[in-house]
């Protein structure tokens, strides 16, 4: 059980870093330059250039340096830890980042404005974005290393992790909301 638990954190870090990465680089121009759509914003001044680069950037640099250490760590905890080939990399950085940006797609189409809180969908929306796009990335890796139970442990871990995270932030100031 414990083994399930540094796998599903391990392999989901580089997915878990950019949303965080984000909101300490975010700023600059929106991804979607003021455009809207039904009278509301397409995307929303929380999407930003800056912040989807500067977070895809740090999540696959992240999967560098776990790929360094897991033979270390991992002996070390006594679990076979997985290493990220570079595709996977950027599938589960980027697709975190695409998950997010598209919860806040449909945030703006019900009507939620920017920093609205949406149950659920915000604790999983990059974990979404970053198992479809790992998977469609480097097929092979994916299903070697999300297997069933990994998975469902990475659907009950990330929304705990999620709140715990942005609490801090928030408490920090870093975050205008607790969400
Ligand atoms: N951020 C960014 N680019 C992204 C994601 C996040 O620049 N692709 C930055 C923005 O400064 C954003 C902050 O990180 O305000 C917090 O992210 P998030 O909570 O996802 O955005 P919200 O501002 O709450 O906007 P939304 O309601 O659209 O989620
Ligand atoms: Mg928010
Ligand atoms: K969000």
């Amino acid at each position: 059980m414990l083994d399930l638990v540094a796998v599903a954190f391990w392999a989901m870090l580089p997915a878990y870093v950019p949303n965080n990465a984000a909101v300490l680089a975010g700023g600059g121009a929106p991804i979607d330059g003021g455009r809207t759509m039904g009278g509301r914003r397409l995307l929303g001044d929380g999407k930003t250039w800056r912040g989807t680069a500067v977070g895809t950037a740090v999540g696959v640099l992240l999967a560098q340096v776990l790929n360094l250490v897991a033979p270390t760590v991992g002996q070390s905890i006594g679990v076979d830890l997985p290493t990220f080939p570079l595709a996977a990399a950027v599938g589960l950085a980027l697709g975190a980042m695409l998950g997010d940006i598209g919860a806040s797609f449909l945030k703006r189409r019900t009507g939620r404005e920017r920093g609205a809180a949406f149950p659920v969908v915000d604790q999983l929306d990059f974990v979404a974005g970053a198992l479809v796009c790992a998977a469609l990335f480097d097929f092979g890796w994916f299903i070697e290393t999300f297997t069933l139970p990994v998975v469902v442990v990475v659907l009950l871990l990330t929304p705990v992790l999620h709140v715990a995270t942005n609490a801090i932030a928030y408490l920090l100031g870093l975050k205008d909301e607790p969400y």
